[in-house]
């Protein structure tokens, strides 16, 4: 078989999960008692942004603790080697693509380690925690820091530039997401439709797991390695 021109990669938690950085599924999608669907929405921050403050600040303890593991390394390695284009969209919000030196990652559902200022619209980098009287760094004015990150009921980033990959895509591979949350769960018909093959890389069967016409189970440090290896063959 020829090898794909275009490869669309879609990444999830699960990629994330054997560096230590727990996915929605593991905690249930709860969070101190809470939904994570309630706590990562406009109206929660509207209502008590303290709380929702405090839930991105123990994630941002969490990923000051976590390094990239060998299934972050490989997609960088494709990336970086593969004759072909290697488009890489995550939903995750950890930045352990970027610190395996990943060329280019698309964060359709925001970043952890980066704020928006609602009075004077600058997105700043932020590693640490956040409060409601976190002065913003560029206006310096408290009370408008919102953590960059895209909340149920938000457009994703990107949508456009994604849909027109997708358009294109020889290749798509899900690694370590439970498709369950659109627009990201809907990539892989749109790109069955557009005539791609399709790859489920997971360590279990998930809702999405009909759509794929491939599936590599395991733990995406085995997997992951195995298929790029294979591809970069
Ligand atoms: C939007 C940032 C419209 C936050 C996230 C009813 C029906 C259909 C849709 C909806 C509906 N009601 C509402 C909606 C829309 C909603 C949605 O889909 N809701 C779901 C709950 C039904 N979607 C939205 O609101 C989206 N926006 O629709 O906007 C719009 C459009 C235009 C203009 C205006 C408005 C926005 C959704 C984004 C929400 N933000 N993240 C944060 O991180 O704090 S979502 C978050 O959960 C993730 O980003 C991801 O997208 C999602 C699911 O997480 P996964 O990554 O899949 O992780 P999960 O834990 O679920 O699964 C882990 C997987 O890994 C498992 O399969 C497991 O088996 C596997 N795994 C585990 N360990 C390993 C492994 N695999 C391999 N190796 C391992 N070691």
């Amino acid at each position: 078989m020829s090898k794909p021109s275009t490869i669309v990669i879609l990444t999830g938690a699960g990629i994330s999960a054997e560096s230590g950085l727990p996915t929605f599924r593991d905690v249930n999608g709860l969070w101190e008692g809470h939904r994570i669907e309630e706590v990562a929405t406009p109206e929660a921050f509207a209502r008590t942004p303290w709380l929702v403050h405090e839930f991105y600040n123990q994630r941002r303890a969490a990923l000051r603790k976590a390094e990239p593991n060998d299934a972050h390394y490989a997609i960088a390695r494709l990336q970086q080697s593969y004759p072909g284009e290697v488009v890489l969209v995550t939903q995750n919000v950890d930045d352990l693509h970027e610190q395996a030196e990943t060329p280019s990652v698309i964060h359709m559902h925001g970043e952890l380690r980066k704020v928006r200022c609602e009075n004077c619209w600058k997105v700043v980098r932020c590693g640490g925690d956040v409060s409601i009287d976190t002065p913003c760094p560029s206006c310096e004015q408290a009370g408008f820091l919102r953590p960059l990150i895209v909340w149920f009921g938000e457009a994703p980033f990107e949508m456009d530039r994604i849909e027109r990959t997708l358009q294109r895509a020889d290749l798509f591979v899900a690694i370590g997401t439970s498709g369950v949350v659109y627009p990201a769960a809907g990539f892989v018909r749109q790109a069955k439709l557009a005539g791609a093959e399709t790859i489920e890389i997971n360590n279990a069967v998930t809702e999405a797991s009909g759509h794929f016409d491939r599936h590599l189970t395991g733990p995406a440090t085995e997997q992951v390695p195995a298929w790029v290896a294979e591809l970069l063959a």
